[in-house]
């Protein structure tokens, strides 16, 4: 199998930690994909030209990182981050989807910030940057649930990729002032499947 990335971009990182967590490296060539340029040659492989974008053992490709990590999980027949009890799990589901979430706004504030000077949108900023704090206050209380203390879930990973996003590209550390968020980060950056993905 293939799995196009970047090595900066986190729902790739997501994919990427899979590959490790389910030692899947022998069976998965991690390939950078060159995106946001015009006419890459990745457009011919991925035509909507995001990472991550997984081609599997018969040449289908996918992409999203949902999916991608969902069948990487699968293929032993021993999902551990997409536990089926979860499906129907809606405590769990509502945490997995508030860190997808803000993951995508840390993401938006990111992209706009790459944009020329005089093309970023300063109300757009300040929105996401609000954003990007209230859902890190949320997560203050709830990172001492015990769906985000316990076990292997993808809640815990996309939060984590989330925060890590965050302090690596200006955003800021939104763990500072937040006692209970900082232990629960810390102890997930020790994870050697995040230590092995972290963003050059
Ligand atoms: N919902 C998608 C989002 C993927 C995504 O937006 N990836 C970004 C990198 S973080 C990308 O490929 N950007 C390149 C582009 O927009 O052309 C997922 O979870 O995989």
């Amino acid at each position: 199998m293939k799995l196009y990335v970047t090595f900066t971009s986190p729902y790739a990182r997501l994919g990427r930690i899979l590959v490790l967590e389910k030692a899947l490296e022998d069976r998965v060539d991690v390939i950078e994909a060159k995106t946001r340029v015009a006419n890459s040659p990745y457009y011919q492989i991925n035509p909507s030209g995001r990472v991550p974008y997984l081609v599997d053992d018969s040449g289908a490709g996918m992409e999203d990182s949902q999916i991608i990590c969902a069948y990487l999980d699968s293929l032993d027949g021993k999902p551990r981050f997409h536990d089926p009890r979860r499906r129907t799990d809606w405590a769990y589901q509502r945490l997995e989807f508030a860190a997808r979430n803000m993951c995508e706004g840390i993401l938006v504030w990111s992209r706009e910030m790459h944009r020329p000077e005089n093309e970023r949108s300063p109300s757009v900023l300040a929105h996401e940057a609000a954003r990007g704090r209230r859902m890190a206050d949320v997560f203050e209380e709830r990172v001492a649930d015990p769906l985000m203390q316990d076990g292997p879930s993808m809640a815990r990973l996309i939060l984590a990729v989330a925060l890590d996003a965050a302090a690596r590209r200006g955003f800021g550390d939104l763990t500072t002032g937040r006692p209970q968020l900082a232990a629960w980060m810390h102890a997930m950056s020790d994870l050697p499947s995040m230590q092995r993905t972290a963003p050059p």
